[in-house]
């Protein structure tokens, strides 16, 4: 169910692994019940519509192997070097121009050139720059930009991702894994399982762009690298700057992630590594040779005509 309480969010499936016909399994969904209920894992919301009988497991109900949780990083004590709000956003149609998902109203775009941006990611910031966000009116212009975050090495970088949007959006992390921090749901009705209220916890001025979580604490010891920021709710992730590259964070829902809603983490500029020397001097060389067999078989036409 969105914030709009559509009764959309609702997938089964059976898992089989291999592709042999003759095991495919027959099983039903089994009967949910006060005495034996059903479960489901990664729900976007604490319950499950007006079902009594099925279980909302959510990042609360899950830990990770203590040994891969990195203790320090999660510490209240820890100092985050790079805090950012995320918000994700969707900006509506106007007359000649469609709408799309966004983070914080940018739309990302990355720059047109023949280097790839890997190789020279100062210039991908200058060629297409986001600046802040600009009202026009009382709307907020619209950006088509590359949107992205640069950290040093070592950069302890935490976001603060909130979605009161009425999609519920999967974030997915390249590079590193992160670690859950917290993760806030939007207020339901006990009975029907209906929406009510966006978290009460998160307090936001009118556009979304200046958000606090009053309430919130570390909950969570989880690591993941793809987790639902629930519609109406929020999602507070940290993680270590420690795997140069050029790395995006983006929405999981492909046709979101189509539309903009992503952004660049420029991690340790310092340390990419550079283009092998063969590869700009091989396209130069194949570009020349093209030029000059082109230039032939030109001359070798007009020789025909004249
Ligand atoms: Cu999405």
């Amino acid at each position: 169910m969105d914030k709009n309480n559509n009764r959309r969010w609702h997938a089964r499936a059976i898992l089989q692994v291999g592709n042999n016909p003759q095991t495919r399994p027959t099983t039903l969904a089994r009967t949910c019940s006060p005495q034996k209920p059903c479960y489901t894992l990664n729900c976007p919301f604490t319950q499950y519509g007006s079902d009594p009988n099925t279980i909302c497991l959510t990042m609360h109900n899950m830990t990770t192997d203590p040994a891969h949780v990195d203790q320090e990083l999660i510490a209240d004590s820890t100092k985050v070097t790079i805090k950012h709000l995320l918000s994700l956003t969707v900006v509506g149609p106007m007359e000649h121009e469609s709408g799309y998902e966004a983070i914080n109203y940018l739309n990302m775009a990355f720059p047109r050139s023949d280097q790839p941006i890997l190789n020279n990611p100062k210039l991908a910031r200058e060629q297409l720059p986001c600046s802040d966000y600009i009202l026009e009116g009382s709307e907020i212009k619209r950006q088509k930009c590359y949107h992205n975050i640069v950290a040093e090495y070592n950069d302890i970088v935490e976001f603060f991702i909130v979605n009161f949007d009425s999609d519920q959006h999967p974030i997915h992390l390249h590079g590193s894994f992160f670690h859950v921090l917290d993760q806030g749901f939007a207020l339901l009705n006990k009975t029907t399982g209906l929406f009510l209220a966006n978290n009460p916890d998160v307090e936001c001025d009118e556009d979304d762009m200046k958000c606090v979580c009053n309430n919130c604490k570390t909950t969570t010891k989880l690591v993941k690298d793809t987790t639902i920021v629930p519609s109406g709710g929020y999602l507070r992730i940290r993680f270590r700057a420690n795997n140069p590259g050029l790395w995006m964070l983006h929405c999981h829902t492909e046709p979101h992630l189509d539309r903009g809603m992503a952004l660049m983490i420029h991690v340790a500029e310092d340390r990419l590594v550079p283009a092998p020397h063969s590869t700009g001097s091989q396209t130069k060389i194949h570009n020349q040779l093209w030029l000059f067999l082109s230039t032939l078989l030109l001359l070798a036409v007009l020789r025909q005509h004249i």
